[in-house]
């Protein structure tokens, strides 16, 4: 659980002054900010419906946790037809009308990138700023009939798909994304909509085998279940969900989530995708296949010499779902070929290696189910071709399309217990608040510097960057992970001990109170998060479940499973066993496409939603204030109004100072240089009007950075 301030912290109301109580759009507009301004001011706010506050160009989004009128048509026609965004009342709608408006005018891609924690509201701001920038964008390479044209609305249906695979009700969020998402919407000259494409990152699929108390396996296998009992889904045969091993502990409805609905928009989504009813018959039987693959059960022989099936029923329905070979899967979860010296002999798997194999198979085939749903959506999706948006071609000739990403990550996350995940979760959410202090922190210093203004001390933020070597630098954790992979006697307790030894004594780096806990504390930008180590080494290395498998899936009838077996083959045939393992480590995958996502976001002009959820128990009208400042602290948006306020948020050009200000020069005369005029005029303001804090930047590129 995120740490909490004490309450007292964020009560003194005498800090908020007169003027201060009306809940301004901008908190940057009030005269002296303070922490409890700024709470006050989204509090007032937010019992007024006014969910958005703005701080200069960051969009503060508390979660209503109920529906409000404020998406309407009339609302997407304003901000359409509004020349600036800050004419208008802070909206997320605003948002993607900037990105829009600079992705029309400037050189730079665009990106939209929305953190909080989970269940403040990430995903639907993602959902609002899509439909926004769909229905700006309409017909506008075509002939603009009015209505959706294809593609805007079919980048639109790819959200059912992606959340009734990739969403489950946590404890959390009873529609928590339980991956990753970066969309990259790309534009013709005219803004016209050309493609988009997804890409995904960390899906949970350990949910697949199980679920914490209180939560839910992945939506689709209660859509699934609840329309299996009628008509054409029929033939999988499929029961209620105390039948499966995988369902049988899950909380078996989420609040707010209408399974039957979900289903009826999955099919609407999957065949205006053109996803053809074969493709998605065979994707609902792997989803069957794999709820008869958990109900497998072993049992070892008395002499423990073989290892057996309790039961052929689970066999026999996963393999007539999966149209796999019976006796070949039966063999593939029962034996192991084990090679010595230049014989190779085939012996029974102990009992867990074989219940491991049957939900490493299991995860195996939801991961990369999802993962060809995601590649048939970005085909379809595709309609020019020559560029790929991956961020790495620039726009020399000005033709080339123009992007415009948005991401949406799973938050910051803390349960009971937190594995390797969490800490990639959380790893992410780490690199992004170190983008953001970057861009927003570290540039306003610089630019200060440079203009010979020292800010001293008046700006002080978390640097997390010593958090983001501890885990991602190099000889950091995860160097340290993939390191292990080549130990032959290497442990997730040796990991664990090596880590503790190389980093303590660190701020950053709790050493666990018990001698003996595999595992280790990581304070991180949000709050301290203890992981437990256990599984470690095996997550990371992302071994095949069977031995057999690629040869299992290509034997099998589904062509969908066919195409799998042939790609788990050309990987196996690609790796180079020079590389070494640590390269196709699992946590290596994930550490390149995060740099790539990093590389995407800082090539772009970046616009930032942070969401606030408001209370605990995600109810309407309830705001827990200390709850909501530490989210306001730790996203570092307190930081950032206190260094536009204080890294003098003005600015101007000698030359625009002196022609708006010319009248002035008649009371206090100038010279012909132009920096010593200002400078005059500065201190005559200073000294006549008594305006304090009006200083002139060296470098005379500014007319100095007016305070205030
Ligand atoms: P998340 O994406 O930030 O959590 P969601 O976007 O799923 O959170 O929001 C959680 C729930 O809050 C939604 O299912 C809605 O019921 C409600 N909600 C959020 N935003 C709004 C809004 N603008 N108007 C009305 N209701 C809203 V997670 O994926 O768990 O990190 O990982
Ligand atoms: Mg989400």
């Amino acid at each position: 659980m995120v740490q909490r301030c004490p309450e007292g912290a964020v009560q003194d109301l005498s800090q908020v002054q007169d003027g201060h109580l009306d809940g301004v759009d901008d908190i940057c507009s009030l005269s002296i900010v303070t922490e409890a301004a700024l709470l006050h001011t989204v509090r007032v706010r937010s019992f007024r419906q006014q969910i958005y506050t703005r701080v200069a160009r960051i969009l503060i989004s508390v979660n209503p946790f109920h529906s409000l009128p404020i998406y309407s048509a009339k609302y997407l026609k304003d901000f359409q037809d509004a020349k600036d965004s800050f004419d208008l009342q802070p909206h997320i709608y605003g948002t993607g009308h900037d990105a829009l408006r600079g992705l029309a005018e400037g050189n730079k891609d665009q990106a939209i990138v929305i953190s909080g924690e989970s269940g403040a509201g990430k995903t639907e701001s993602a959902k609002f700023l899509l439909s926004y920038v769909a229905e700006c964008v309409k017909g506008r390479d075509l002939h603009g009939n009015g209505a959706l044209h294809g593609l805007e609305a079919r980048v639109l249906q790819t959200n059912p798909i992606l959340e009734s695979f990739g969403n489950a009700m946590t404890t959390r969020n009873a529609n928590s994304s339980r991956f990753g998402k970066w969309l990259d919407l790309r534009f013709s000259q005219a803004l016209g909509m050309k493609g988009c494409q997804i890409t995904s990152y960390l899906l949970e699929v350990t949910r697949v085998c199980g679920q914490s108390e209180g939560e839910r396996g992945f939506h689709i296998f209660f859509q699934l279940l609840q329309a299996s009992n009628e008509g054409a889904l029929k033939f999988l045969g499929l029961k209620d969900p105390s039948s499966y091993r995988y369902l049988k502990n899950s909380v078996l409805s989420a609040p707010g989530i209408d399974d039957r609905q979900n289903f009826a928009d999955l099919r609407h989504a999957f065949n205006l995708l053109g996803f053809p009813e074969e493709e998605q018959m065979q994707a609902f039987q792997i989803l069957a296949g794999i709820l008869n693959l958990g109900n497998l059960e072993f049992f070892s022989t008395e002499d423990e010499e073989e290892l057996r099936l309790e039961g052929d029923e689970p066999l026999l329905a996963a393999a007539r779902q999966l149209r796999l070979p019976l006796e070949q899967l039966r063999q593939g979860l029962l034996r192991r070929k084990v090679v010595t010296g230049r014989d190779a002999i085939e012996t029974y798997l102990r009992l867990d290696q074989a219940r491991a194999a049957r939900d490493g198979l299991s995860r195996m085939l939801y991961g990369r189910l999802f993962d060809w749903l995601i590649q048939r959506m970005n085909d379809g999706l595709e309609i020019s071709n020559g560029h790929h948006p991956d961020g790495k071609e620039g726009r020399p000739n000005g033709t080339a399309p123009r992007l415009l990403g948005i991401l949406d990550i799973s938050g910051f996350e803390s349960f009971a217990t937190n594995s390797l995940e969490q800490l990639l979760i959380n790893l992410s959410n780490e690199e992004l608040q170190l983008q953001f202090n970057e861009a927003v922190f570290k540039s306003e210093i610089e630019d200060c510097l440079k203009e010979g203004i020292d800010l001293g001390a008046t700006i002080q933020y978390e640097d997390n960057s010593d958090v983001v070597a501890l885990i991602d630098g190099r000889g950091g954790m995860l160097d340290m992970l993939d390191e292990e992979l080549a130990m032959p006697k290497a442990t997730d307790a040796t990991f664990v001990n090596k880590v503790l030894k190389a980093h303590s004594p660190s701020e950053r780096l709790i050493v666990p109170k018990f001698q003996g806990t595999v595992g280790f504390g990581i304070q991180h930008y949000a709050a301290t998060v203890t992981y437990s180590c256990d599984g470690f080494l095996e997550k990371n290395a992302d071994r095949l479940p069977l031995e057999t498998v690629a040869d299992l899936l290509q034997a099998s009838e589904l062509p969908l499973l066919q195409e799998i077996g042939q790609s788990l083959e050309q990987a196996q045939r690609t790796s180079s066993p020079q590389r070494g393992r640590q390269s196709r480590s699992a946590t290596c995958r994930f550490r390149n496409s995060l740099r790539q996502l990093m590389a995407k976001i800082q090539a772009s002009e970046t616009h930032y939603v942070r969401c606030i959820k408001p209370n605990a128990q995600n109810r309407p009208k309830e705001f827990t204030s200390v709850m909501v400042h530490e989210q306001l602290r730790y996203s570092g948006v307190l930081e950032a109004v206190r260094i536009r306020k204080q890294g003098f948020s003005c600015r101007m050009l000698f030359e625009e100072f002196l022609l708006r200000y010319r009248c002035l020069t008649l009371l206090a005369p100038g010279s012909s240089d132009r920096g010593a005029t200002v400078q005059k005029l500065l201190e005559w303001a200073a000294e006549k009007l008594a305006v304090p804090g009006l200083r002139l930047g060296s470098r005379r590129s500014l007319t100095g950075m007016a305070a205030n």
